[in-house]
């Protein structure tokens, strides 16, 4: 056996194959036949240089008695809680480190966990549809006790240099500086957390778990709402003609549904939430479109030929980016505290979008630099994605300046809610054809759409929204007009 000759490829063939049928179950002896069966021995690969493959392969199986959670880990952007969309794994079989074991969607977007360890599942802590909170255990699997599985908490690989360490009540607090931050920003004092990582390492999920204890602490001891007392003493006067006839008592079909609200309904709670603290104005106009209609007609089956399907929202959309180079103010970030406001070099113009989950907002990146054909190419790419239900987070981050163009459903008129830290929205009524008088006075059939904005009235005025709104409703009432600033 210590004589024999490997090629490379065979030689990572048995070990795939001691590895594969040591998997899980204890082997005493492995036998050369079983090693060398096939192969040729032409190479100048010395077997002896797997024997330590084979002993790890033999203690990998021997030892195959962890059981470690998976702990979800920070996805970003605050997200604290998935819904499990899917499993790609069962409990009971096998899975190498890097496969994908689910998808789960936040309120911003849906991500393939991969994991962390080889091993076997064990126990799936949640089923398809319930919610996943980021700092609890996703899955247990069943690990390689001798193997330090390397890329467990991947924030909590990272160096820290000796200088940063930290003493705390005379003893060094080992953590990275991503968990610093976190524990900064939510005041915690990590001498307080007794760290689950090596040595004592205090890891992000050890913060999030001693941040949500503080929380529901907190909630716990807060004393509940005073419910009123009714007054039974006081009787409501009841018609004669009441007392007299009996109730009508109709059949109940069905019974009352409670869920909780997740997904996208639950962005909508957030986000509109926060949108209720920013004072709204509204402003109004009307535009004809019939130049618009008459040029799309043309433009359409050109754009079809080169595979993108162009509706009006392209053009909305560039004549928009055109025009906010006017007024960058519409284009701009206020920061919560209202203290500095952010011009934003780029227009990422979201679009909401009716999507078979609910409402989103996607957004077309750099429309400034952007042809119309390539925001059509990129609005098809987010439409299929969006009826998917695949938006990816950074399809929906980042956003600068919003349209809705809730005219492909119906309506005229609208009052859309900003989008924090947006300052204004645009949203467009359906395009209809109306009896309008033209430059001579003649009467005449338009195509008329309503545009209704909405802008943040602590930092927009209703003239800067009024005179932006001219800029965009000439471009599109004109649009050969846009043909000379397009870039
Ligand atoms: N009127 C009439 N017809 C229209 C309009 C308007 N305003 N806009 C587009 N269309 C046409 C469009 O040209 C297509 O016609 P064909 O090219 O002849 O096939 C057709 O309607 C369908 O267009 P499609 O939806 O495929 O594409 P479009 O690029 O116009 O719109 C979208 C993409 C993602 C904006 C749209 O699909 C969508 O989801 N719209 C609904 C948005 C929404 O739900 N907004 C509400 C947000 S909450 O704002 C809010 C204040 C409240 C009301």
């Amino acid at each position: 056996m210590m004589a024999q000759t490997l090629t490379r490829r065979a030689l990572q063939a048995c070990v795939k194959r001691i590895r594969e049928s040591a998997y899980g179950r204890t082997i005493n002896s492995i036998s050369p036949c079983f090693l060398c069966k096939g192969h040729s021995s032409s190479s100048n690969l010395v077997l002896t240089s797997i024997s330590i493959d084979i002993t790890r392969s033999f203690h990998l199986s021997s030892s195959f008695n962890a059981i470690k959670e998976f702990i979800l880990s920070d996805i970003g952007e605050g997200i604290r809680e998935v819904q499990v969309l899917e499993w790609f794994v069962k409990e009971g079989e096998k899975i190498a480190q890097f496969d994908p074991v689910c998808e789960v969607k936040s309120d911003k977007a849906s991500v393939t966990i991969t994991c962390r360890f080889d091993g076997i599942i064990r126990k799936l802590h949640y089923d398809v549809d319930e919610t996943a909170q980021v700092g609890k255990p996703l899955l247990d699997i069943e690990v390689d006790k001798i193997k330090d599985a390397p890329t467990d908490h991947v924030d909590d690989v990272e160096e820290v240099p000796s200088s940063t360490h930290q003493t705390i009540k005379g003893s060094k607090v080992l953590a990275t500086p991503a968990v610093r931050r976190l524990a900064m920003e939510n005041t915690i004092d990590l001498g307080d957390i007794q760290g689950t990582g090596k040595d004592g390492r205090i890891l992000k999920e050890d913060v999030l778990i001693h941040l949500e204890g503080a929380t529901q602490h907190l909630t716990e001891i807060a004393p509940l709402p005073e419910q009123p007392v009714p007054n039974k003493s006081k009787s409501t006067p009841v018609s004669r003609v009441a007392e007299q006839s009996p109730a009508i008592v109709r059949p109940v079909l069905g019974k009352d549904r409670t869920e909780p609200i997740k997904g996208i309904t639950k962005a909508m709670v957030k986000v509109m939430s926060e949108a209720l603290t920013i004072p709204h104005f509204g402003y109004y106009d009307e535009l004809d479109l019939s130049n618009l209609v008459q040029l799309r007609k043309e433009i359409k089956y050109v754009a079809e030929k080169r595979g993108i399907k162009l509706s009006y929202m392209p053009i909305f959309i560039k004549a928009a980016s055109m025009a906010l180079t006017d007024f960058p103010i519409l284009n701009s970030s206020l920061d919560s505290k209202c203290q500095h406001i952010t011009y934003k070099a780029s227009h990422n113009i979201g679009l909401a979008m009716d999507t078979p989950e609910g409402l989103t907002v996607p957004n077309v990146k750099n429309v400034q630099s952007l042809s119309i054909l390539e925001i059509a190419g990129e609005l098809n790419r987010l439409q299929s994605l969006g009826s998917a239900g695949k938006l990816g987070s950074s399809d929906l981050s980042n956003g600068t300046f919003s349209l809705s163009n809730i005219g492909t459903i119906g309506g005229t008129y609208a009052r859309p809610i900003i989008h924090p830290p947006q300052v204004a929205i645009g949203a467009l009524g359906k395009i209809q054809v109306l009896p309008r008088y033209d430059y001579h006075g003649n009467l005449i059939k338009a195509h008329i759409m309503n545009v209704s904005w909405s802008a943040d009235h602590r930092v927009i005025d209703g003239a800067t929204m009024a005179r932006f709104s001219n800029k965009w409703k000439e471009l599109i009432e004109n649009p050969s007009k846009m043909i000379l600033d397009l870039k």
